[in-house]
């Protein structure tokens, strides 16, 4: 008796899987049936070869374990995990132990491809401590472990990911890059999301924005650091990099300077930010000889912590990711590599919340008539403004960034 209860306990669990897997089995198939007619064609009409197409979809299946998928005929996922996630404060990205890591490692990597790099700021006008420090925040110098096959990861998202519009085009993209690029199939690894090599390009930045600096005829970013450095470098220029100009410098703000003020869209003559009394905090004047340059106040935390005046090279830096933090993780790596210290004030610990609450504060901000950017549970810097704007507004000295108590005022 036991042993048959034991035997159908074992069938109902089992019976759900089964499920699954004849569920699996049908998408497999729409799959194949969607390689074999759409992309086949939309290939074909980019100037893929049949050839590369049977070499790069034949025997392809959907890898059922990279995440943000949703397959056809499955139950929805009511939300995406992230926007349920804690709200991380810019502290844990600044971590000090990283940062240091970072610039250990790209210290001797500068002297030892030195030539290289030379040759490259020569063509690009980009200095070499900040592509260095790309190269080492996607991938750890190119040691980071790619673990996805480019092509099944990029299927896969194009096929049946909750973001399956955005990924179809890279998806075409990477077909391209196998036809006209000739990278071996099992050479062409990327992240889940597809992005490609050293540099993480996505496939469509790839066919405009990679190079071939080592001159071997290929544009070979997983293997050749010349080839990755120097796409890393022309990516930047073709987005905008002016050279001769730094990314920014860290300052010291006054108590009366709103912090309201920050921000791409709100820039000023260095030598008027001076005039507010900003300074450098090493000392010095903000200005110095360009006085007439186009400074902007940047606040990742408002002011719970450290401050900067950037470059429109900050912003440029952001077309490689679109955060603040990423930018300034850039820009600050970049002068560690080349000797200065940690930043000078300390990130305050801001958070305890979570990103729902930042989102529900965000369409409450709305509602008022705001411009919060995206209501994604994210404090960029239109949050940040429309934060301080409200706080300056209810008579508080504004912080121009949530806290819990904020998150409650805030109606
Ligand atoms: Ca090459």
């Amino acid at each position: 008796m036991r042993i048959l209860l034991s035997l159908l306990l074992l069938l109902v669990a089992a019976l759900p899987a089964t499920a699954q897997t004849a569920a699996q089995a049908k998408v497999e198939k729409q799959f194949q049936s969607w390689l074999a007619t759409t992309v086949r064609a939309d290939a074909a009409a980019r100037g893929v070869s049949a050839r590369t197409l049977d070499s790069a979809l034949s025997g392809l299946t959907l890898d059922w374990s990279l995440p943000d998928l949703a397959p056809p005929g499955f139950p929805k996922k009511r939300e995406e995990p992230q926007r349920q996630a804690e709200f991380s404060g810019p502290a844990r990205y600044f971590s000090e132990a990283k940062v240091a890591a970072l610039a250990n490692g790209g210290q001797s990597l500068l002297a030892k491809w030195s030539k290289t790099l030379a040759k490259i700021e020569k063509t690009y006008g980009v200095p070499a401590s900040i592509v260095v420090a790309v190269w080492g925040r996607e991938s750890g110098f190119g040691t980071a472990k790619l673990p996805y096959p480019a092509i099944r990861a990029l299927a896969t998202e194009a096929f049946m990911g909750a973001r399956k519009a955005n990924f179809y085009p890279e998806f075409l993209a990477a077909l391209q890059i196998l036809e006209g690029d000739h990278i071996p199939l099992a050479d062409m690894r990327s992240s889940w999301a597809g992005a490609l090599g050293q540099p993480q390009f996505l496939p469509s930045k790839y066919l405009t924005l990679a190079v071939d600096f080592d001159g071997d005829g290929k544009r070979d970013i997983w293997n050749s650091v010349p080839d990755s450095l120097a796409s890393i470098a022309n990516y930047l220029r073709q987005n905008g990099w002016q050279p001769g100009v730094g990314w920014g410098v860290e300052v010291v703000v006054p108590a009366n300077v709103s912090c309201s003020l920050e921000g791409p869209e709100q820039g000023k003559p260095l030598a008027v930010w001076e005039k507010m009394g900003i300074r450098p905090v090493g000392g010095g004047k903000l200005a110095g000889r360009t006085p007439e340059r186009i400074g902007h106040l940047l606040m990742p935390a408002g002011r719970h912590g450290p401050a900067f005046i950037v470059s429109s090279n900050f912003y440029v830096l952001k077309s490689y990711n679109e955060s603040d933090l990423y930018a300034l993780f850039i820009g600050h790596l970049a002068d560690r590599l080349r000797g200065a210290g940690p930043l000078s004030a300390a990130w305050g610990d801001v958070g305890g919340f979570q990103r729902s609450d930042v989102r529900a504060m965000q369409e409450r901000l709305v509602k008022r008539g705001a411009d919060v950017g995206k209501v994604d549970g994210l404090v960029g810097f239109k949050t940040r403004i429309s934060i301080g704007a409200w706080e300056e507004a209810n008579g508080r000295q504004a912080t121009c960034f949530p806290d819990a108590g904020l998150l409650q005022a805030i109606r």
